[in-house]
């Protein structure tokens, strides 16, 4: 049976149930998902030696990782080929790209270290979001933003300014607002004995960064909290409700990554909440395994409730949604495809669901009848309304992409010794 044929009678089954799966199909298409950069090349980025600081790890050494900017871009273009829709680009500050032997360090960052990246974005009409890049460099060996030392504090701040002003560029270049993201890995091994001066020295940096003049229609800056990093377990400057209070005041964006929070608590959950206190609200989908591992984003339950809560709160245009995964031991590319491939799936999910009439039986009480639902809508026809979005968007359908990836691995990847 053809996929258009298949379709039709998915439809069907939907519509019984008050679904309209080309109203869905329409709104999944303008869904755009911020595709990270550094999946491509273990979190290197282009600027140092390459070694990842700050508590966090890519494991691995599945061969073909991009060595530079152009390696990169052609294993951006190919992962995109793959996916369907219209994306955008998530940038860090490491992957700036300078011209023979110039060098500008983090604080010294201009808008023309990134014109290539523009420039490839404008040829594919990408949009790009962008984050500072506060570990993997020898000033960020101990703390950063909240460093007791005031050159290294200042060195940083000055870091964030410049991203800022790079970000006000992309919008202005891609026509399209920018999300400046803020992670650092700040934080102690062990019980500290003051918990509120760096915290405090975190703000005054951030007032810091935030009062360079800039375009809040153009540049959405945002705050990302972490419970812990591997060598910083006991205390993280950046907490979540340092943060969740900062951008409330400030009137800036959280961003919530699902790996950051304990093992029991769940981001899904945090979503509806942050939905009535903000305007938007960001997040990096990845997925934690025992800790915040950063696996690969695949279709799971909890994939899945993220994007109901999206979905049926109508915030498809009020998250900003991002991936932020690392595996070095599969291939890369692959590895792309599948975490972009399932957080679009869970969206579609999202969007096939009578989430209306779903609330009504719950306020009505009749919450029999939505588990029943509930799991009864885990067997109807999705698959084929999803093979036909694919096809509708010209990518392969089904596991056909992989075969793409497996031509690219033997004559492209396994090349780079
Ligand atoms: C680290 C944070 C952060 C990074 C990226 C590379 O725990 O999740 O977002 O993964 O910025
Ligand atoms: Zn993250």
């Amino acid at each position: 049976m053809t996929t258009a044929r298949r379709y039709e009678e998915a439809k069907e089954r939907y519509a019984a149930i008050g679904v309209d799966t080309d109203e869905a199909l329409k709104k999944l298409s303008n869904v755009s998902i911020s595709m990270h950069c550094w999946q491509g090349d273990d979190v290197k980025g282009f600027d140092g030696d390459g070694v990842l600081t700050g508590g966090i790890q890519a494991t691995g050494d599945y061969p073909g990782r991009a060595r530079n900017p152009k390696e990169l871009m052609a294993d951006i273009d190919k992962a995109l080929s793959l996916i369907p829709g219209a994306h955008r680009l998530n940038l860090h500050a490491s992957y700036a790209i300078f011209e023979d032997g110039e060098f500008a360090d983090r604080d010294a960052l201009e808008p023309r270290h990134f014109a290539a990246w523009v420039e490839f974005a404008k040829e594919r009409g990408l949009g790009i979001d962008f984050n500072p890049t506060y570990f993997s460099h020898p000033k960020a060996s101990e703390f950063t933003l909240s460093s007791p030392d005031e050159e290294i504090r200042s060195f940083w701040i000055r870091h964030g300014q410049a991203c800022i002003r790079i970000a006000e560029y992309f919008a202005t270049e891609l026509g399209t607002p920018s999300l400046v993201n803020i992670w650092i890995p700040d934080g102690y091994k062990d019980i500290p004995a003051d918990r509120l001066s760096p915290r405090a020295r975190l703000k005054d940096s951030l007032d810091q960064i935030l009062s360079v003049d800039y375009d809040k229609s153009k540049v959405y800056v945002a705050v990302e909290s972490k419970v812990f990093g591997i060598g910083l377990e006991s205390y993280t400057v950046g907490s979540h409700e340092f943060y969740m209070n900062y951008a409330a005041q400030k009137g800036i964006l959280c961003l919530l990554d699902n790996g950051h929070y304990h093992p029991t608590e769940y981001v899904s959950d945090k979503i509806p909440s942050m939905l009535l206190f903000y305007d938007k609200l960001a997040l990096h989908v990845t997925r934690p395994v025992r800790w915040d591992s950063d696996h690969v984003v695949i279709y799971d339950d909890e994939l899945k409730e993220i994007a109901k809560e999206i979905v049926r709160n109508n915030a498809l245009d009020r998250v900003l949604i991002g991936l932020d995964y690392f595996d070095a031991s599969i291939n890369r590319i692959a590895a792309w495809v599948i975490g972009m491939r399932s957080m679009l799936k869970a969206l579609l999910y999202a969007l096939l669901t009578p989430n209306e009439k779903f609330a009504s039986l719950q306020k009505e009480g009749r919450m029999t009848e939505v588990m029943m639902m509930q799991e009864e809508l885990k067997f109807y026809p999705f698959a084929d309304v999803w093979d036909y979005f694919c096809e509708q968007k010209k990518v392969p359908v089904q596991n056909e992409w992989f075969r793409e990836i497996q031509k690219y691995e033997s004559e492209v990847l396994l090349k780079r010794k």
